[in-house]
């Protein structure tokens, strides 16, 4: 597969003033030049130049648009291969003529995400690497545009690489003491115990780090919940700016769950707005809290209306029981209009939760709202930290540091240096798991299926 030159658009398929094509592979400089004529010097392409000349169509023997040509030979480019890149207008009718001549000339077309598969097959960059183009690409903001650049130039590979260097190290010591426990090379339990600790404290930062890195890649979900006619429609359309769900004055509108994206400061919000909990008056209505119940009861975070122009009913203080140990915002909601509930009752019976006066339909306080959302829910960054953005990621780092917790406690009770070294020895295949030292075929696929054709 690797001896194919593959093809592709690399630019958004569309009207466009520019669209580029990328060939890879070794016959990528023989296949444009059937398809390209320098207007100067006819046989000469000199590498990483552009050149101005016309696309040739071989099979109607004519020229049919004027083009630009990369040559850029290998190892220095993006996938270590020989590479052409022919830029010419953004027309999707010439574009695709271009690849099917190129296909016609000896080329494969490639698949998602292929030129970047070929980087990482051919050492070029690891698959964390990896990763971070695709986010780089897809960045829901410019705050994980820096992150994600920081990882493709290497930042998370190289922590990942010390933590590594840190655990076999620490592993040859504990060897060397289990082959020749006279030679004065054993370390002392403490010292062991001591490394493994650092190891573990690099780790369970890495790991936590996700809580912020997820809210900038995929974002957060937030549930608007409550009795019926609260005005949770009405706040999620605020939210949004936009006229998003239907709002009337009648109980039980609202059936169908809705879901949209806020984003705060760069962090990510799948609001959820839902049907309201209380009586249901028509099987749709029952459906729509059921399905409710279980969409806030999944989502990571709640915000819990209340309408504050009406007296407290037993049906809030349920609700406000029922989301006590989540993650949840307390709203009064319709302040604008004469308040009946003693917001002071309904506190003293959720002491622990934030609250905060709000109206969505005139939107007051909602912007003290977005604040008081993202400082409860974003974890703040320190200066350098590193993020990681991936589920993938977050799950290989907490296995290993199950591994070392579980060496540190073997350790601790007193078991042989062999014991609690197989528990440490068992995180090696995990970060080659993580960096894509060792290939799996099946995660592998899972990560370049999202790039797109082309990268
Ligand atoms: N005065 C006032 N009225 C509000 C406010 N928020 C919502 N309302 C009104 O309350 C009624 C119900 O609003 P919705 O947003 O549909 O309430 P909901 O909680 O989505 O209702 P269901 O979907 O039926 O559960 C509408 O007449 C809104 O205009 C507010 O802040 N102040
Ligand atoms: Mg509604």
């Amino acid at each position: 597969m690797l001896e194919d030159t593959i093809i592709a658009i690399s630019t958004p398929l569309g009207y466009g003033g520019l669209g580029i094509v990328r060939l890879s592979g070794k016959k990528s400089l023989a296949i444009a030049k059937k398809l390209f004529k320098s207007k100067k010097n006819k046989a000469q392409i000199p590498p990483r130049h552009p050149i101005l000349g016309n696309l040739y169509h071989f099979e109607q023997k004519e020229f049919f648009e004027e083009a630009y040509l990369t040559y850029i030979p290998s190892p220095h480019t993006y996938t270590r291969e020989d590479m052409v890149e022919i830029s010419c207008h953004g027309s999707p009718v010439i574009l695709e003529e271009v690849v099917r001549l190129g296909i016609k000339a000896g080329a494969r077309h490639a698949r998602p995400g292929e030129f970047t598969l070929r980087a990482y097959q051919r050492g070029r960059i690891d698959i964390l690497q990896a990763e971070a183009i695709n986010d780089i690409i897809q960045a829901p903001s410019y705050r994980q545009v820096k992150i994600s650049f920081s990882q493709l130039g290497g930042s998370l590979s190289q922590k990942i690489a010390s933590l590594r260097n840190q655990i076999i190290n620490l592993l040859s010591q504990i060897e060397a003491s289990i082959e020749f426990p006279e030679e004065g090379l054993r370390i002392s339990a403490k010292q062991i115990s001591k490394t493994m600790e650092k190891a573990i404290h690099s780790l369970k930062k890495l790991v936590e780090s996700y809580n912020l890195g997820k809210t900038l890649s995929e974002g957060l979900t937030l549930a608007i919940t409550g009795r019926k006619n609260v005005g949770k429609s009405t706040l999620f359309n605020s939210l949004l700016q936009k006229e998003r769900a239907i709002v009337t004055p009648y109980p039980g509108t609202t059936r169908d769950y809705l879901c949209d994206k806020l984003n705060i400061n760069s962090s990510i919000f799948t609001l959820i707005d839902m049907a309201g909990f209380g009586s249901p008056l028509h099987p749709a209505e029952k459906e729509g809290m059921k399905r409710g119940k279980i969409l806030a009861s999944q989502a990571d975070g709640v915000l819990l209306l209340l309408d504050s122009s009406q007296g407290e009913s037993s049906e809030d203080f349920k609700l406000i029981r029922k989301f006590k140990n989540k993650k949840t915002i307390l709203l009064f909601n319709k302040i604008d209009i004469p308040q009946k509930m003693s917001k002071k009752n309904i506190k003293s019976r959720a002491e622990s939760l934030p609250a905060l006066g709000i109206s969505a339909l005139k939107g007051t306080n909602l912007g003290k709202l977005k604040e008081m959302i993202h400082e409860f829910f974003v974890p703040s960054q320190k200066q350098g930290e590193e993020i990681i953005l991936h589920l993938r990621q977050k799950l290989l780092l907490e296995a290993m540091l199950d591994c070392l917790i579980d060496g540190q406690r073997l350790l601790k009770e007193g078991h042989p240096e062999e014991i609690y070294a197989e528990e440490i020895r068992k995180t090696i295949p995990l970060i080659g798991q993580l960096t894509g030292e060792i290939r799996m075929d099946d995660i592998i696929e899972e990560i370049f299926s999202k790039f797109c054709v082309g990268k």
